[in-house]
């Protein structure tokens, strides 16, 4: 079959200058031998290029993106954030939206670019993110929008230069990647019932290596709360042991385990990832997206502040930091001054919490490459600030600009229990039974509501300009202490995050615990699409969305080995206005 040509940049760019344009992208999904960390392994391609490129489009363009699968299994494409207002059908989530893209097939998505911001899209089908069906998107502002830059300089040559350089970024995919396929590391889950979350190599921009250091120093880095939580030695790799802390007390068949998958390091050297600036511009946009399938990660470039001006996709008011913690599916872009001395600096994306580890990449200045200088880090190999003047990004404080509240009020509410069930592997998010399987190869529920299959527990129905109260419980059974951070990921338009406690949330409404615990809720709610779970003790968090636009959305767990094991639900949004597909 031909292969159809990539539009070149030049082109988009052409294109863009009309208003509302039509953009159309062809992606041609290839199964190849690769090594983005210096060791070989069969991984996807897009257009023979991972991560797959970037897709820049306009807000108010109309996109459409045609997709040919030769890959030797089903697939599809999700655009994580992309709100589909008005097309739930082109969501791309097997079994939900469309049916999986049989090999060898051709599916078409049309949606409208409403919205401005950085996205990117993956398979959601099965795990694929782990094999590297992932790229970027980036959607330019149009003029209507105020940018929140005059926050940051009221200098009108500096705002211009920062509004250039949003419009023209440098995008930053973080990833992390493993040697086994995604099937074969599910495998290993499956057979030795074990929740892993060992990583080979962190990949900026699709590139890293693999690192092998002394599993004692490596204990050293951990965080102090996480050591003396674990209270035993990291392997090789800097992960954690498979231990009850962990794991509960499960089940496991230690024997089942495929070499290599939690130590046994093996160093190896990938290309290195490099980002070329000029001071003369001023600022440099660095749009950070975390494409990571199991990791959480922290962020940094050396010996520059960041200013963060935009999470998943909307703009807030700037804050600064030295590192940004960013978990799976989410995006922080940041406002970096180039005023440092003409040389090479480091980007630091670390494991943040649950494996010592780290991925590097560049950041090259025009006319410095010559410069021996070494940058100095704000971040350790772990994750950890080097002194205490490093200013982590405040996760709990990112205003929204302009300002947006949600209503004072929700119309619905739905508690639901996050945890283990069965086996330390297996995840759901209601409590009581996981996602089917088959999802992937049952008739989409957009098709019919009441597809057979689809538990009723594993739905939420909501009415049309609703507001809809969602809260995360989550349960942690004796021994487990630590679990991951679930980042809990919403499709369709974004939610608010209101609140979170400590314990039990024993109200009947968020109105009960607003009155009985008021310092649980935030004065200025975070509006995005990613929310993330306490690593450590029985805790929750409250979300608030209203229903704008009627479809089957899924809310799951972005962590693709637990979204895998069962932890997600369908949100029939809408239901009472769903469109005919
Ligand atoms: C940590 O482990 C050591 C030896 O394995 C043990 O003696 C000690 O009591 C443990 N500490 C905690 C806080 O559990
Ligand atoms: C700086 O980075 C560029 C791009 O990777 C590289 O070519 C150059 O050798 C580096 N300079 C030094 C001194 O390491
Ligand atoms: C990291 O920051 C914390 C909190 O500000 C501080 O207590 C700690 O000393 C810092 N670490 C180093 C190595 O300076
Ligand atoms: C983070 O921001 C929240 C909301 O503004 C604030 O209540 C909290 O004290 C801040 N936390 C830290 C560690 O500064
Ligand atoms: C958990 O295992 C039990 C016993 O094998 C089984 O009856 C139950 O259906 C399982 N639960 C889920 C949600 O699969
Ligand atoms: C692949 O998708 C087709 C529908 O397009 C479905 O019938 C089949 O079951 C799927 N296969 C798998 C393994 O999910
Ligand atoms: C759903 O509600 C939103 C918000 O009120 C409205 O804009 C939209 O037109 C409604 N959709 C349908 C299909 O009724
Ligand atoms: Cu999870």
């Amino acid at each position: 079959m031909a292969r159809t040509k990539w539009l070149a940049l030049g082109v988009i760019d052409l294109l863009a200058l009309a208003q509302a344009a039509h953009i159309h992208f062809a992606m041609d999904l290839t199964w190849q031998r690769g090594s983005p960390n210096g060791v070989e392994r069969e991984m996807i391609f897009i257009n023979d290029q991972f991560p797959g490129p970037p897709m820049i489009f306009d807000e108010g363009d109309d996109v459409t993106i045609e997709v040919t699968n030769h890959l030797p299994f089903n697939t599809s494409i999700h655009f994580h954030g992309i709100e589909q207002m008005g097309t739930p059908q082109a969501d791309g989530v097997s079994g939900l939206s469309q049916w999986g893209i049989l090999p060898g097939q051709k599916y078409t998505y049309n949606w409208h670019a409403t919205q401005y911001g950085t996205y990117w899209y993956h398979s959601h089908d099965k795990s694929r993110i782990m094999d590297g069906l992932y790229g970027a998107i980036y959607i330019r502002p149009s003029a209507d929008n105020e940018s929140p830059f005059s926050m940051i300089s009221d200098d009108p040559t500096e705002i211009r230069a920062m509004e250039e350089a949003r419009r023209d970024p440098q995008i930053v995919v973080l990833s992390d990647w493993d040697h086994l396929t995604s099937d074969a590391y599910m495998q290993a889950e499956r057979e030795s019932g074990y929740d892993l979350f060992c990583s080979d190599s962190i990949l900026i921009n699709g590139q890293g290596s693999v690192y092998c250091k002394d599993p004692q120093e490596l204990t050293d880095m951990q965080p102090a709360q996480i050591r003396a939580a674990i209270n035993a030695t990291l392997t090789d790799k800097g992960c954690d042991p498979l231990i009850p802390t962990l794991e509960g007390n499960w089940e496991h068949h230690p024997d089942k385990l495929p070499g290599g998958i939690i130590s046994g390091c093996v160093p190896s050297e990938g290309p290195p990832s490099v980002f070329n600036v000029d001071s003369e511009k001023k600022w440099a946009s660095f749009n950070f997206i975390s494409a990571a399938g199991l990791k959480a990660l922290a962020v940094s470039i050396d010996e520059h502040p960041m200013y963060v001006y935009e999470v998943d996709g909307r703009s807030i008011e700037p804050q600064l930091a030295h590192s940004v913690p960013i978990y799976n599916g989410e995006r922080y872009s940041v406002m970096v001054r180039l005023d440092q001395e003409p040389a090479n600096y480091t980007i630091r994306a670390a494991g943040n919490g649950n494996q010592i580890i780290s991925g590097f990449a560049t950041v090259s200045y025009k006319g410095g490459e010559n410069s021996q200088r070494e940058s100095t880090p704000y971040i350790t190999y772990g994750g950890l600030n080097t002194t205490a003047s490093v200013i982590e990004l405040n996760t709990t404080n990112l205003p929204p600009y302009p300002q947006i509240q949600p209503a004072t009020y929700a119309d619905d509410f739905h508690l639901l229990s996050l945890g283990r069930i069965n086996s330390s592997w297996e995840w759901t998010l209601d409590g009581t039974t996981f996602l089917p399987a088959n999802l992937a190869a049952m008739e989409p529920v957009l098709y019919n509501p009441q597809a057979p299959g689809l538990d009723s527990t594993l739905k939420i129905e909501t009415k049309n300009n609703t507001w809809v109260d969602i809260v995360f419980q989550l349960v942690i059974p004796e021994p487990t202490r630590l679990q991951p951070p679930h980042p809990i990921h919403k499709h369709s338009n974004k939610a608010f995050l209101i609140g979170a406690g400590q314990g039990q949330f024993t109200w009947g409404s968020v109105e009960d615990a607003v009155q009985d615990s008021p310092e649980s809720f935030y004065d200025t709610p975070i509006y995005r699409d990613t929310f993330v779970t306490a690593p450590t003790g029985v805790s929750w968090i409250a979300i608030r969305y209203q229903v704008v636009n009627p479809g089957a959305f899924f809310l799951h767990c972005h962590m693709e080995t637990h979204l895998a094991s069962g932890m997600g639900m369908v949100l029939l949004d809408g239901v009472d206005a769903w469109p005919k597909v």
